[in-house]
């Protein structure tokens, strides 16, 4: 890490890092993601067809969505556990990228999540748009905690890359408003609409920011789901944070 990004992701909160992963990586956790839909889809009779880049297409994903909204939704919880989600969490590269953002004593700081969002197969809004929000709000974890947001897939225009405010982490912790999603960060004067920059990505490069960075997702009402590993992490070198959790 040279010493101008890490003044980068001081000042601004963020740091995009690209092809941290391997494309081979990123299909192994889409083979994976694969593997449990098409178990279950198989199971109930419902077509599992791939798109030409090894997807399940999203005409099966819609169809298996809408005739059962539940097993849909309980593949989803099993892509949290696939061996490939957990494993990047401890991955050496993710680790020595904590350690050069300055964190002594890294832990993870909840599950590792995957994440695979489209409109067009959620329930409510909630489950594929969150609002402006910074995540300390609700881990409330080291002062100098973060997240690691890895695109699987292209994440491009169409499908909503995550947007982020550049240097809201100075902010501090905002005052939020309680909505459907969880809680959310009201346009207050300190940053407005226009503030917001995109951060596409593509397979297999990372964003990694500050849980105090204000962020939200892009939109994605297109036919392709936007697919993302998100690892949170705290560091017991942090004295509040050491104090208050264990
Ligand atoms: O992937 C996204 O769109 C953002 C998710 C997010 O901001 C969060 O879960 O805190």
């Amino acid at each position: 890490m040279t010493n101008e990004l890490l003044s980068s992701y001081k000042n601004n909160g963020f740091l995009i890092l690209r092809k941290v992963f391997t494309k081979k990586e990123m299909n192994s956790v889409i083979d994976e993601v694969n593997n449990i839909f098409k178990i279950r889809m198989e199971k109930l009779k419902i077509n599992f067809t791939l798109d030409n880049e090894r997807n399940i297409s999203f005409h099966s994903l819609r169809l298996f969505f809408e005739s059962n909204p539940e097993a849909y939704i309980g593949c989803m919880i099993q892509a949290q556990n696939l061996f490939s989600v957990w494993s990047f969490a401890t991955d050496t590269r993710l680790k020595n990228l904590l350690y050069s953002l300055e964190m002594k004593n890294p832990v993870l700081g909840i599950k590792p999540i995957l994440m695979m969002m489209n409109k067009k197969t959620s329930t409510a809004e909630r489950y594929w748009k969150s609002p402006p929000h910074q995540d300390w709000r609700d881990v409330q974890g080291s002062l100098n905690s973060n997240t690691i947001w890895i695109s699987i897939g292209k994440t491009d225009a169409d499908v909503g890359p995550i947007e982020v405010v550049p240097g809201s982490h100075k902010f501090g912790l905002k005052e939020t408003i309680a909505d459907d999603w969880f809680r959310h960060i009201p346009f207050d004067g300190e940053f407005k609409e226009s503030d917001f920059i995109s951060v596409p990505l593509n397979q297999g490069d990372l964003v990694i920011f500050s849980n105090f960075l204000i962020h939200r997702s892009g939109h994605n009402d297109s036919e392709r789901h936007r697919m993302s590993l998100q690892y949170r992490y705290n560091d017991m070198s942090d004295h509040m944070y050491c104090s208050h959790c264990a």
